[in-house]
């Protein structure tokens, strides 16, 4: 028996990885963001995965950090968990390829924050999105706090994170937590359709174009610019990407990426 959490499927050059602890509704624990790092450091190491789709097996996407794990640590072992899933998030938002969430269930908490970690949200109509931390006498811990005002705004966020209201999925399309809501049924479908038609494009050109995005998002306007002129620039050398794509379309060809 395979007692991974992660269970990982490349097709297509799409990684679709299921989270799979579905007894405790995918809750995160520490072999979670074991898995988790590992697998990062190998994706970046394979040339072959173009888009990675993340989603959760059963009726979550991920209900949480595990609380049966956190209930008996102590203020420094609190904190060191936090850190766990700061950076093992950190490091998947920092991935050059980009990463889908497909939100097939409760994505609450730690799971909520994870999607935000994502490059972008596809929800099922199934989707249920929220905070709850504060239920619990707990805030959110793995940068939940600061994403969710980056990516919806400030009162939004702060609505969400004080009352612990547990949203669905067109509400959180209405907030613009997530950028599409499917049939249930289609959800899967669907995403590895928009994953497939991201992977089609210039591999270089959607590398660039995340770093360029999430880096400038960070930066003044004047700042992001310069970023997006010296990125546009590296995809015009000889033999580039750019080059290709360009004269593929003048000589009404499909380009070739290499
Ligand atoms: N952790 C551990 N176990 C969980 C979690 C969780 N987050 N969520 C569900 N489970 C377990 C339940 O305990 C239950 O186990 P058992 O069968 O052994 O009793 C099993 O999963 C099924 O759950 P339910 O019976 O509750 O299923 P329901 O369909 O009735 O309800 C819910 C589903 C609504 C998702 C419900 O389980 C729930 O409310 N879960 C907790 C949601 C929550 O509060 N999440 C936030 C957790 S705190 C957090 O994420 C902080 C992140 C930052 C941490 C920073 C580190 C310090």
């Amino acid at each position: 028996m395979d007692n991974k959490i992660l269970q990982t499927k490349l097709e297509e050059g799409i990684l679709l990885v299921t989270i799979s602890r579905p007894k405790a509704m995918n809750a995160l624990n520490t072999q979670f963001f074991n898995e988790m790092d590992e697998l990062i450091a190998s994706v970046k190491n394979n040339p072959e995965v173009k888009v990675m789709v993340i989603t959760g097996e059963g009726k979550a996407f991920v209900a949480g950090a595990d609380i049966a794990e956190m209930v008996n640590k102590d203020q420094a072992e609190g904190e060191a968990f936090s850190r766990l899933g700061q950076n093992t998030f950190r490091s998947l938002e920092k991935l050059e390829i980009p990463v889908i969430a497909a939100v097939n269930g409760f994505a609450l908490g730690g799971g909520m924050e994870l999607t935000m970690a994502c490059d972008f949200r596809i929800a099922g109509t199934k989707a249920k999105f929220g905070q709850p931390e504060v239920n619990l006498g707990l805030i959110p811990g793995y940068a939940g706090t600061q994403r969710l005002s980056r990516l919806t705004n400030l009162g939004t966020a702060l609505y969400l994170l004080m009352t612990a209201d547990m949203i669905d999925a067109v509400e959180a399309l209405r907030i613009g937590l997530v950028q599409k809501v499917v049939e249930q049924e289609n959800l899967m479908g669907e995403v590895m359709k928009i994953a497939k038609n991201i992977a089609s494009k210039g591999p270089q050109a959607i590398k660039k174009v995340k770093d360029v995005a999430r880096r400038g998002y960070e930066m003044s306007l004047d700042e992001g610019a310069d970023l997006e002129a010296k990125a546009f620039g590296t995809l015009f050398g000889e033999n580039s990407e750019g080059r290709e794509g360009m004269s593929a379309f003048l000589e009404k060809r499909k380009p070739e990426w290499k």
